[in-house]
This record gives C-alpha cells, sequence and structure tokens, in this order.
C-alpha cells in the first residue's frame, strides 16, 4: 500500500519560487509515489488580516496554480481547508494536549509577530495545533514541506505521540520530506531572509507569474558581493543562494555549476533564462485554466466527500477517545 502525503499552502499572497521550489515541485515530482492529499490553507491564512473578497479570490488562484503547477488529480486530492469542519475541531482537542511551553518555543510566531506587532492574535500563537490538525486528520504517513515548517512538524508529531499514549491508538505519527536542495529559497535583495509571500519589498521574490523582464530585472539586481569567483560557500549569502536556485532547477552538479560560468553577470543571466523556462509553462497552463471560472469550482469541489469521509472517521474517533459525547 502506498503511503499517505499531505501538505498545505496559505493564499496569504502570490505564490513565489520559494514555495515551488521548497514545497509544490517536490508534491508534483512524487505524486506517483504516493496516495497524496494537498490543501489550499485558507483558515490559516486568516492568522493575518486578509482583506475578504481578496482571500476569497486568492483562494481559487492558488487552487488553480497548483494544478497549473502540476497536481493532477489522477494521483492526488486537492481541497480548500475552511470547506471541511473537522480540521478547526481537531485543533481543539489537540490544543487541550499541548503544553504552552512547546508553543512559546515557535519560531513562526516569533517572526510573524515581531513583522506584524499590531496584529498578535490567539490564532497566529495556535497556528501550529490547526497544522497539526490538517496533518494528523488524514493519518498522513509523510509531510514534504520546506526547511520552515520542520519546527511545526516536530510539535505535530509530539501532540501525536502525547494523545496516543494518553488516550489510544489515535493518529499515525507523521515524518518530514525535505528537499536536500530549495529548503529554504532566500529572497534576491535580502539574502539573509527567506523568500515569502509577505516580505515587504518586491524586489528580492520571484512570483510564479512573473514576466521575463521581470525576472531578468529582478536576478540582475541581485545582492552579491565585491568578490567574483562562482563556488558554493554559504558565507556568501547573496551568491549561494542563486546557485542553490540553478542547482535545484537544472539539476546539474555542484562542481560543473562552478565551472559554467566565469562571473555573477553570466551566472545571473543564466540563472534568469532558466527561471523563465520553467515557469513559462506554468503560466500558459494557469491562463488556460482560469478563463473559466466555473470549471475550477467544479474541480475545488471534485474531491471534497472522499476528503470528509477520512477527516470524519479520525476526527470521531479523537472526540470519543478523549470522552466527549
Ligand atoms: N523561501 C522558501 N523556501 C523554501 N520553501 C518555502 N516555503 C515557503 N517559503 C519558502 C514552503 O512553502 C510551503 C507553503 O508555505 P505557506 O504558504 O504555508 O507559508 P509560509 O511558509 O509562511 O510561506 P511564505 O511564503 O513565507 O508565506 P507568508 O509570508 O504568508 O508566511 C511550505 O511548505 C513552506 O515550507
Amino acid at each position: 500500500m502506498k503511503k499517505r502525503a499531505f501538505s498545505g499552502i496559505q493564499p496569504t499572497g502570490k505564490l513565489h519560487l520559494g514555495n515551488y521550489l521548497g514545497a509544490i515541485r517536490n508534491w508534483v515530482n512524487n505524486q506517483e509515489q504516493y496516495e497524496n492529499i494537498y490543501c489550499v490553507v485558507n483558515s490559516h491564512a486568516i492568522t493575518v488580516y486578509q482583506e475578504p473578497k481578496e482571500l476569497q479570490q486568492r483562494t481559487i488562484e492558488l487552487f488553480a496554480m497548483l494544478i497549473a503547477c502540476g497536481l493532477d488529480f489522477k494521483y492526488s486530492k486537492l481541497f480548500v481547508q475552511s470547506r471541511i469542519d473537522y480540521h478547526g475541531a481537531l485543533a481543539w482537542i489537540l490544543d487541550c494536549n499541548i503544553a504552552i511551553g512547546d508553543m512559546n518555543r515557535m519560531t513562526q510566531f516569533k517572526d510573524k509577530s515581531q513583522k506584524n506587532p499590531k496584529n498578535i492574535n490567539v490564532g497566529l500563537f495556535n497556528y501550529p495545533a490547526l497544522m497539526a490538525a490538517d496533518i494528523l486528520l488524514y493519518q498522513s504517513d509523510v509531510v514534504p514541506i520546506g526547511d520552515d515548517q520542520k519546527q511545526h512538524l516536530e510539535l505535530t508529531r509530539d501532540v501525536a505521540m502525547r494523545f496516543n499514549e494518553r488516550y489510544g491508538e489515535c493518529f499515525i505519527v507523521p515524518e518530514p520530506i525535505i528537499p536536500q536542495v530549495g529548503a529554504r529559497i532566500m529572497s534576491l535583495d535580502n539574502p539573509e531572509s527567506k523568500m515569502s509571500k509577505s516580505s515587504s519589498s518586491d524586489n528580492g521574490i520571484i512570483y510564479m507569474l512573473d514576466s521575463k523582464d521581470s525576472i531578468v530585472k529582478k536576478v540582475k539586481r541581485a545582492t552579491t558581493d565585491s568578490l567574483s569567483d562562482i563556488c558554493f560557500d554559504s558565507n556568501r549569502a547573496g551568491l549561494y543562494n542563486l546557485l542553490c536556485i540553478y542547482e535545484c532547477l537544472t539539476d546539474k552538479s555542484r562542481n560543473e555549476i562552478e565551472k559554467s560560468f566565469k562571473n555573477y553577470a553570466e551566472l545571473k543571466i543564466a540563472l534568469a533564462e532558466e527561471i523563465f523556462s520553467k515557469l513559462e509553462p506554468i503560466q500558459h497552463k494557469y491562463y488556460e485554466l482560469t478563463k473559466d471560472p466555473n470549471h475550477i469550482w467544479q474541480l475545488l469541489v471534485q474531491h471534497e466527500e472522499y476528503i470528509k469521509d477520512i477527516a470524519s472517521a479520525t476526527y470521531h474517533k479523537a472526540k470519543s477517545l478523549v470522552g466527549l459525547i
């Protein structure tokens, strides 16, 4: 029997190359190996204020983008989190089994609350419990994620084990799958921080729908250093990031890549070409798909009954084990 893979992505902004290389590309590449369930986690998105109409629109656009990136309904189930009520309900049960000290250690909460000090809400603090519920509801064996979600996955594993010990076997304890290359794509203009949908400046982010011109401009302007030799040196953060992106996109060896370019300008030209050649077919498919909003809606509800059955079985088991009637 195939192992089950589960992962999610938030409709918090426009999808970028970091999301693609760190997560989605691996979902797509591994989809024949696993039984897959993927999710647009829009309930997570409201932990930071979202304009409601925009959130609705972005949820649908992200759903279409995931299909354009290559998620194939023959192998993968795709759905929208808020349409399945069991996520919030299981999160509450898990909340009551997570120590406040464990939650206090989550670095994403610290980062996000520092970025946005006026909007530190309970939901943002509680984000990891909802993420644990997403994963555990579907009895997931593996969770393909970028490096930034590793700590949340550890908390998910801990709460699953604690629950199973305390109340009896209920959840599969999931394993993370973190790619060796591309797990943390950094911002092009600030290579000390990760490329992120909610970054304040667009210059460091390659969006999935960026035009070729825009990609070329952003890559040309990418921060490097005053040296000139090309080598994978993680102390030279800007260059290292560009080389890692190139490595991810071409699957060439590091040695071969280092020998291919004499200077930064050559590397940047080749990298921009490589990025656009990977994004162009995705962009075509996305624009094709979004011409027909009714069709997207049909796809959006297509897997809901299947998903609901799995979620309902897990939730009712957990509910009964803790003694809720
Ligand atoms: N820069 C990145 N490099 C590699 N992987 C990344 N991921 C995100 N950024 C990078 C991975 O993408 C998946 C979906 O992420 P998400 O939308 O759920 O939330 P996030 O990690 O918080 O992504 P962003 O872009 O930084 O969004 P905002 O700004 O809204 O928080 C995850 O598997 C993540 O690891």
